[in-house]
């Protein structure tokens, strides 16, 4: 089997003193933080379309780095090949999971969509042939329903019923082919499911519609057998000026109106939730209020840029918060997928193993970092005496549920004005996160 990264040997953790770039410096897979093993807190994901396919385009330049592999591209031997470097490039990083859009996998035939199936048939009988008894597997799958001019005015969301059957077959696929390669997940990233202007918009059609999509998706898969979660990826804007799966929060209520919020949870982006006006970590914590932690897309954006710019994590501060959410709500269901690109000018093959790494590290440090702040406790013990006045007495009964209107306003009468609620103690509470970030017990 050729060697695509032949300069490249596996990457070993070698601590935090390590100056070697090729290792890792804090991800230790077997090691145990709070009863479970990194790589158990952890399951990493490739994501073949920043990996395997993005060569460095931008809106203003052509690609920077060759991903051909030595064949010629949008054949389906290329599409072979990159099953086969993305299996290197895995194993080399002790990563198990990865994750695809339909085309990212094969070149689609925009002509006729059965060539493209019958594509798709033979590719995952390779991917399933060249995984066998490596222990690396599908995490979600998902369909492209934004690249292609056909979803110009949206996929689900689109003003054409034609266009909608084509999303419609394509998820068909995606769901099969998550069945077949063993997937977790199932993602649908709305991409093109907004508007530009209201002014050519029924705002009350297309919600509906992309909810009808969701309701035939469901029943179709849980017909052939899929028994993983349905994830929805928020995402505030870009490419439409909004979308509408704006952040959790929107996503959950729509889910709720129409009765799937069963079945599908939400995969959340760290870039999305700055593109929404949020941190990851608020994301987080509206997913885990709603019992709603399904995946996280791993990446983070640059506010003074303001697009989706999929940076890999390097920032340890975000990734400790977001663990700390996700600790708290019992781990996670699906995984953390690297939906990061290196930037354009880190144009060779190391580089994407130096973005796997500062990635994969960055979040083993949030796991430990997270992990000491619950030790710690003055954060949990602080909240919890900050709410203490609905422990007992009325607050108990408000709680509850059984406290009424006007026994409140007479609760009022009577203690004629309240005590101050007390401080909120921030800045207390900032220096207690650094002083656990820099000890140095990591
Ligand atoms: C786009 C994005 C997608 C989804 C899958 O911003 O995040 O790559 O993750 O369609
Ligand atoms: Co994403």
């Amino acid at each position: 089997m050729k060697e695509f990264f032949p300069d490249i040997p596996k990457i070993e953790y070698e601590g935090r003193d390590s100056v070697n770039p090729l290792a890792f410096k804090y991800y230790d897979p077997k090691r145990k933080i709070l009863g479970k093993t990194m790589e158990e807190h952890l399951p990493f994901a490739m994501a073949w379309w920043h990996n395997l396919c993005a060569n460095g385009v931008d809106m203003f330049g052509s690609g920077t780095i060759d991903k051909s592999f030595g064949v010629e591209p949008r054949t389906m031997e290329h599409a072979k090949a990159k099953v086969d470097a993305g299996i290197e490039f895995m194993k080399k990083l002790g990563i198990k999971y990865y994750c695809f859009h339909d085309v990212d996998i094969v070149p689609e035939d925009t002509s006729d969509i059965n060539i493209t199936n019958l594509r798709l048939d033979e590719i995952t009988d390779y991917i399933l042939e060249r995984t066998e008894g490596t222990g690396i597997s599908c995490l979600w799958t998902t369909c492209n329903l934004f690249g292609n001019p056909r979803y110009m005015n949206g996929a689900a969301s689109s003003n054409s019923a034609d266009v909608f059957c084509f999303a419609a077959a394509q998820v068909k696929k995606g769901l099969e082919m998550a069945v077949k390669l063993g997937a977790k997940g199932y993602v649908f990233w709305g991409g093109r499911e907004g508007y530009e202007t209201l002014l050519n918009t029924d705002m009350k059609l297309e919600e509906e519609n992309i909810a009808t999509l969701f309701r035939m998706a469901r029943d179709y898969g849980r017909e052939i057998g899929f028994a993983g979660d349905f994830y929805i990826e928020p995402k505030a804007k870009e490419p439409m000026k909004h979308q509408y799966d704006f952040d959790a929060a929107t996503a959950i209520g729509f889910l709720r109106k129409y009765g799937l919020d069963t079945e599908f949870r939400m995969n959340i982006e760290a870039n999305h939730a700055t593109l929404a006006g949020h941190t990851f970590q608020h994301e987080l914590r509206v997913c885990a209020v709603n019992n709603m932690i399904g995946s996280v897309d791993a990446n983070q954006g640059d506010t003074l840029l303001g697009w989706d710019t999929d940076m890999f994590p390097s920032n340890v501060y975000d990734t400790t918060m977001a663990m700390y959410e996700i600790l708290k709500a019992g781990g996670i269901r699906g995984g953390f997928n690297f939906d990061s690109k290196c930037r354009r000018p880190s144009n060779t093959f190391e580089d994407m193993f130096h973005g796997y790494i500062v990635g994969m590290d960055t979040f083993a440090l949030g796991l430990i970092k997270a992990a000491e702040l619950i030790e710690d406790g003055r954060i949990d013990r602080f909240i919890k005496k900050r709410y203490e006045s609905f422990e007992s007495g009325i607050g108990q009964k408000i709680r509850e549920g059984s406290a009424t209107l006007e026994e409140c306003a007479e609760y009022a009468a009577k203690i004629k004005k309240p005590a101050s609620p007390g401080s909120g103690r921030q800045e207390y509470l900032e220096g207690i996160v650094n002083s656990v970030l820099f000890s140095s017990n990591s």
